[in-house]
């Protein structure tokens, strides 16, 4: 067997795969997991040395070279794989945690399927949010979360409540371009957990009417929706992904929040959402998604708290 620059390789010795396999209990047998390791034959006269902790040579695809950049997933995943590899070096990753951790992992298959989105929006989608920002210059985007939904009803001042126990809020702003000019048309989703922490829509007895809807704005810009306050909620943490915050010593809450999508012809869509000052969690939350211009400290009016929010929209 030839590797792609030329180098010969030699078949995986069997005793090891044997012992990984019994381990992982993995219903591949070992015979196709051998097709995917090789190792080099130390014979060979290309050698370079890349682990100076060890001083062994090891030849193996250097993914540092050879990279066509133009290929985003050849450039990006061959980075993370580096990344994951640094960080097993620097800690001194022994077999057995690298078999706990692959034993974690299979978890997800068994698991509802919701749970391997959740994990990667709780460690990766605020990062992603904030990547998107050194893009634009209109408001600060945040994260979507699971329970956005197209379906929501229009909605002109009002989002419907399952009852008035909750404390009253008032959600008022603009929607303008860059240059502040109102954005005619555009279509404002709101969306928030009820005073419970639960949102509508995802069981048959909580239909998708309830603390959600979709406003279209009209010529000034400008809305106002009366809906209650949300309140703190956890994320479902009795899978992989609770398990996984557990690991890092994290709790799985989230400060109470609003969830916005801005969508306008000829515009970026816009997702963010707004947190309010004061919140228990706002310097812990379970998916890292606070930011500080999304903070707000809601003012009074009447019997409710108002939220001031404007939505300013960048160029497609
Ligand atoms: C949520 O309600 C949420 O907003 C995010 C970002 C992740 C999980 C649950
Ligand atoms: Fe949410």
């Amino acid at each position: 067997m030839f590797f792609r620059d030329g180098h010969e390789v030699a078949e995986m010795p069997e005793f090891q795969l044997g012992s990984l396999t019994s381990r992982w209990a993995i219903p591949f047998r070992s015979s196709q997991l051998r097709k995917q390791y090789w190792k080099i034959a130390p014979a060979f006269p290309k050698v370079e040395v890349r682990y100076a902790a060890t001083g062994h040579q090891a030849l193996a695809p250097d993914l540092s070279e050879e990279t066509d950049m133009s290929n985003r997933s050849e450039v990006v995943i061959r980075d993370l794989v580096k990344s994951v590899r640094e960080v097993l070096r620097h800690h001194d990753v022994t077999f057995e945690e690298y078999r706990a951790a692959v034993g974690f992992l299979m978890k997800y298959a068994k698991a509802p399927e919701f749970e391997i989105p959740l994990t990667c929006d709780m460690l990766f989608n605020a990062t992603v949010a904030d990547i998107e920002m050194t893009h634009r210059k209109g408001s600060v985007s945040n994260l979507e979360g699971p329970y956005f939904l197209e379906s929501a009803p229009t909605i002109t001042d009002r989002i419907k409540t399952r009852d008035e126990q909750g404390e009253a809020l008032i959600i008022e702003g603009r929607v303008t371009d860059l240059s502040g000019k109102p954005v005619e048309g555009a279509q404002l989703y709101i969306w928030h957990a009820d005073p419970q922490g639960y949102y509508s829509g995802y069981s048959d007895d909580y239909p998708v009417d309830l603390y959600r809807g979709k406003k279209i704005i009209g010529p000034t810009g400008e809305f106002s929706v009366r809906t209650t306050m949300p309140a703190p909620y956890t994320i479902p943490h009795d899978g992989p992904s609770g398990e996984l915050l557990g690991f890092m010593g994290r709790h799985p809450w989230r400060p109470a929040h609003v969830h916005f999508k801005v969508r306008a012809p000829g515009f970026i869509e816009l997702t963010t959402q707004a947190y309010f000052a004061g919140d228990k969690w706002l310097d812990s939350d379970s998916v890292e998604g606070v930011r500080s211009p999304l903070v707000h400290a809601p003012g009074i009016r009447g019997d409710a708290k108002l939220l001031k929010k404007d939505f300013v929209l960048d160029p497609a």
